[in-house]
Parts: C-alpha cells; structure tokens; sequence
C-alpha cells in the first residue's frame, strides 16, 4: 500500500519537475527575445526579459490551446494588449509551437509577420492587435461574455501593464467584468515599476494595485512575477476561483535574467550594443545552469 508520506513526496518530485520544465521553457524565451532583440539592436527587450517568467507558466502550464489549429474555437484566449510587448508574445508563442522559431529572424522588418506592434491579422497567435493601450481588459470582457453565453468552458486572459493602469477604459472594463461576474477572466498585470515617461510612481501614483481591484469587485493576488513556484501557486489558485474575475498582479523586474540589462539604467526601449549581445547570452546561459 502506498503510504500519504510516499504520496506527498511523489507530489513534491512531481511539483518539482513542473517548476524545472516551466523554468528551461522561460529560459528559451527569454532566449528568443534575445535573437528578436538583436534583429532590430533595440526595442522592448527589458519587458521581455521581464514578463518571460509569466508568459512561461501561462503557456507551457495554464494555457489551453492546439498549436497546429491556433483558432480553435475551445482555446484559450490570451489577449496581450500592450502592443509594443509584441516581442515577448512572439517569443512565447514560438516556444508554444504556433509560430516557427526560425521566423522571429524576420522580426520588425517589412513583410515579416511579426511586426513591433501586435497586429491581430499578422499573425498566429496574436487575438487583438495593439498599439492604442488600455483596450486588452475590454475586448477581454466581451469575449468572455459571449464564450459564457456559447457554454463554451474557455477561459479568457489578458496580459496588461502597469501603465494601462492609467488608462480609465481599463478600469470602466475591470467594474464590467466584476459585474457580469466573470469568472472565466485572468487578468495578469505587469508590475514593472516603468513608464514610457519614467518610473510609474512619478507618471501617476497608480498603488496600492491589489486594494483597487479589490474595490472594483476582482479576487485579486500579488506575487513576484519572477518567481515561477510563486506564479504556479497563484495562478493555481485563481483556476479555482468561483464568482468573480481574478487578478494577478506580477511584481517583474526589466531586464529579468540577464543582470547586464536588469542592473542598467531603466529603460522602456532600451538600445544593446554590438558588443555587448555575447555576454548577454551568455549570462542568460549562466542563469540556466544555477
Ligand atoms: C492610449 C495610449 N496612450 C499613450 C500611448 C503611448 N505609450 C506607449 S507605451 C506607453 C507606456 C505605457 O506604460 P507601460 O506599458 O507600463 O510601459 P513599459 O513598462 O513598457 O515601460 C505609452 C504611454 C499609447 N500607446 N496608447
Ligand atoms: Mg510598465
């Protein structure tokens, strides 16, 4: 007979190597939106690095969908409404298998698929397009409406960002969404402190995040958006949450994994020098290997 202890152990080792398989899949994202970075020689690169650890449990654990059939009608939907973190998305969505690896070369350049800005029409994957911020957590409400309507059992994420905080359409959406107690709704948003124009506590004083989104109806968690056994138990928690829309608000940090981009200046479009590509793969490498 299989004793609790024997259980719980196996359950440790199981719980184990889901963190591990999650962790080699943040890796090669971050990886990718190294290859997609040096394409260009800059661009968005810090929110990348930054949001890997989320996108990795989203798509190699949470995430329902076929990479062969990315419009299969019982996927879940993950909405990025931050257009310009295009980048993060398509390195994601590579390690998910619903676009070619080999693609993210063409990243930014004219006729790619993939453009800086998600674009909806572009490409696989992609469910809205971007660019206008503040727009993700409204489509996201609609969406999850009419799947509840359907019956269909799909749940609905929208990754948003610190700055779309400041947006009032996000919050006319966040008091929708509790109203119509949409509980197949994640909300995920990217806590990284940074603005186009500064840090986000001198562009607008958005804190304390949990308690508004508390106030406006959302069951709401706060973690380290870069500790992956934290994201893994939050977003466990949320799957079971009945009622309500959950939040999850991720603490990340710009540059995550590569402390040669986490330890500079903070930068919303940041510029990687020539030189400077090997040691950021390498440290990244590095990282792996702890
Ligand atoms: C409605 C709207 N207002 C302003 C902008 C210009 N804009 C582009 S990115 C950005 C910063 C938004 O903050 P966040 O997404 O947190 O920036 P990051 O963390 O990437 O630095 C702004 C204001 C926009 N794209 N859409
Ligand atoms: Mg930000």
């Amino acid at each position: 007979m299989t004793s609790l202890s024997t259980l719980a152990a196996a359950g440790t080792v199981d719980q184990k190597e889901r963190i591990e398989r999650i962790r080699r899949a943040a890796y090669r994202i971050r990886r990718n939106a190294l290859d997609m970075g040096e394409v260009q020689g800059q661009g968005y690169i810090g929110q990348a690095l930054g949001v890997a650890d989320v996108l990795a449990v989203v798509y190699a654990d949470q995430l329902r969908f076929r990479p062969e059939d990315p419009h299969w009608p019982d996927r879940d939907r993950f909405l990025l409404s931050i257009g310009h973190y295009a980048i993060a998305l398509y390195a994601a969505l590579a390690e998910a298998g619903i676009i070619p690896v080999d693609e993210l070369e063409t990243y930014g350049s004219d006729d790619s698929r993939l453009p800086m800005s998600g674009m909806a029409s572009y490409t696989p994957g992609m469910e809205i397009s971007g660019g206008s911020l503040g727009h993700g957590l409204g489509v996201a409400t609609g969406m999850a409406l009419g799947l509840r309507h359907l019956g269909n059992p799909a749940r609905v994420f929208n990754l948003l960002s610190d700055g779309e905080l400041d947006e009032g359409s996000t919050w006319e959406a966040a008091m929708s969404c509790a109203h119509h107690g949409l509980d197949n709704v994640t909300a995920i948003v990217d806590v990284n402190a940074l603005q186009a124009d500064g840090p986000t506590a001198g562009v607008l004083r958005t804190e304390p995040v949990t308690e508004k989104w508390q106030a406006f109806g959302w069951h709401a968690l706060r973690v380290d958006g870069n500790d992956i056994a934290a994201l893994v138990a939050a977003f466990d928690e949320l799957r079971r949450h009945r009622g309500t829309p959950s939040v999850l608000i991720c603490d990340t940090r710009i540059g995550s994994g590569v402390p040669l981009l986490e330890n500079r200046e903070k930068a919303h479009f940041m510029r990687v020098e020539e030189q400077e590509w090997h040691l950021a793969r390498t440290q990244l490498e590095e990282g792996l290997a702890r």
